[in-house]
């Protein structure tokens, strides 16, 4: 059964041990930031700070930042049974015969359920104000000590494509200017970013821009799923949590939210006001760099009766984000084998930050395959920031980092095998000559081909032979050790 809110996810995770509440006084500037990163460092529990100093609102932290966390989010033992559920979907086709079509006909209805669903009354609208509220009537906590102020880092952000119409939801992070306006961190590759060029293009003076904090766990998760543009987050929530997200009108705009939300920031953009956001100690374990951002206008709030705060916090890795990452590569790797069928495991590991190393293995079958690989690589997506893409063969468990290290270290010759591209980069990237633009590296470390001017021998890694091993396994028991 789907969650119905934040609180719900909360309860489960009480009750699996899987959370700890702070009774004392902690402070949201910075102390709370600690508690999260030693907690998560550790393979500690999900936080619930029930007295952030000057709030009454409890503060909820690191509630994905683990696995089995993960797991207890999308209601499933294991992510991969998320992605044996897209496999399905994807395989499906319509079938012969009237019996045939009959018998899908519930596989159908489990589709419908995942559609969005609009309601007219809901908890995040049980208090509503237009007049004397404040952002930070919210506990909004300060991470890092360089960082510009307060930041708003698990919302949900709603705009509408001015073009299409469609709904996308992503989650960008918002520091908080004053009680009023926050900025609003939507880097130039997002949907939202999109939005407000398409917007500015017809001419509108304004944006609309919805922001929910707090919501059942698949919905928020939805939020940072990189799916195609004009893909509806609130689609996909729906099919995660196998049952229709329940969205609610906004008071003053014209967007929908998720009607269970603890919080939700009704509000505008106007194009072309820019305001400096930043630093934050970011993802990628450094400060990310002042830069010019949109500054989003609070029209709104609205609550919950006794809400709950929802946050985390990134910086050098692990941390929350990295589980909720792990999740991703694995839920999309079977949607990247459609494109990429030779593609057999790939991996992000927490040290490389999502982008700037990803690992795949591939199943090599013809000269150049590697590259044809890393390229294809390069043009999905948000795949697009891999800064460095290692190929190996199918025999290299990508999992495991060092086996990586040791293989691929052995296999490159390294002008011959590594390849330099220029394009567009992470915002987040501080190296690159340009901000979003700049060089990425391809490293081939498959065996090489005749095919590919390889005329020497490849040797074979060394390994024990069975038989050997196994009368070993006999006479190891006689050594006392
Ligand atoms: C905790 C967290 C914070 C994030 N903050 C930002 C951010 O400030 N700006 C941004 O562009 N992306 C941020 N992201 C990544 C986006 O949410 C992600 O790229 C998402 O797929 C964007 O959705 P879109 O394709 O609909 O724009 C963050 C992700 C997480 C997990
Ligand atoms: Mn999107």
């Amino acid at each position: 059964m789907a969650y119905r809110d934040l609180r719900e996810f909360l309860r489960a995770l009480e009750s699996k041990g899987e959370l700890k509440r702070i009774p004392f006084e902690v402070d949201p500037v910075l102390e709370i930031a600690e508690f999260a990163d030693r907690a998560v460092k550790q393979g500690g529990p999900a936080l619930l700070f029930e007295k952030p100093k000057g709030s009454t609102v409890p503060v909820l932290i690191n509630a994905f930042a683990s696995m089995r966390r993960m797991e207890l989010a999308l209601e499933v033992s294991s992510v991969e049974e998320v992605a044996a559920r897209i496999v399905e979907f994807l395989e499906m086709r319509m079938p012969e015969g009237i019996i045939g079509k009959l018998k899908m006909l519930p596989k159908l209805a489990e589709m419908g359920a995942f559609f969005p669903k609009t309601v007219g009354k809901g908890p995040c609208q049980e208090v509503i104000r237009t007049d004397g509220f404040s952002l930070l009537d919210m506990p909004v906590l300060q991470c890092w000590p360089q960082d510009a102020g307060r930041f708003i880092t698990l919302p949900l952000v709603f705009s509408r494509n001015p073009d299409t119409g469609k709904r996308n939801c992503g989650m960008y992070r918002m520091q908080v200017f004053d009680e009023r306006t926050a900025g609003m961190h939507w880097q130039t590759h997002k949907q939202g970013a999109e939005h407000y060029r398409r917007s500015a293009h017809h001419g509108r003076a304004r944006m609309d821009v919805a922001v929910a904090i707090g919501a059942d766990p698949a919905t928020m998760y939805s939020a940072i799923l990189p799916l195609p543009p004009d893909l509806d987050e609130m689609m996909i929530a729906g099919f995660l949590r196998q049952s229709p997200v329940e969205m609610i009108k906004c008071q003053t705009c014209e967007l929908e939210v998720p009607a269970s939300a603890e919080f939700v920031l009704e509000g505008y953009v106007e194009l072309g006001e820019l305001r400096t956001e930043g630093p934050f100690g970011d993802h990628t374990g450094f400060y990310s760099l002042a830069d010019e951002y949109p500054v989003f206008h609070v029209t709104c709030m609205t609550q919950r009766r006794d809400p709950i705060y929802a946050t985390t916090i990134v910086g050098p890795p692990p941390m929350e984000d990295y589980y909720m990452g792990k999740a991703i590569e694995r839920i999309f790797l079977p949607l990247m084998r459609l494109q990429l069928p030779e593609v057999r495991d790939i991996c992000m590991p927490a040290e490389g930050v999502f982008h700037n190393l990803i690992l795949v293995s591939i199943r090599k079958s013809y000269p150049g395959h590697a590259r044809k690989v890393m390229h294809s690589i390069w043009g999905t997506g948000q795949a697009m920031f891999s800064k460095v893409i290692v190929v190996v063969d199918e025999d290299v468990d990508v999992q495991n980092v060092r086996e990586v290290a040791w293989k691929a270290l052995n296999n490159i010759d390294p002008q011959r095998d590594i390849e330099f591209v220029i394009g567009p980069v992470d915002s987040l990237d501080h190296a690159s000559r340009l901000p979003n633009y700049g060089s990425k590296m391809g490293i081939d470390a498959t065996r090489k081909w005749p095919g590919e001017g390889f005329a020497r021998p490849w040797p074979d890694v060394i390994e024990m032979s069975a038989d050997v091993k196994s009368r070993v396994d006999e006479l190891w028991k006689r050594v006392a050790w």
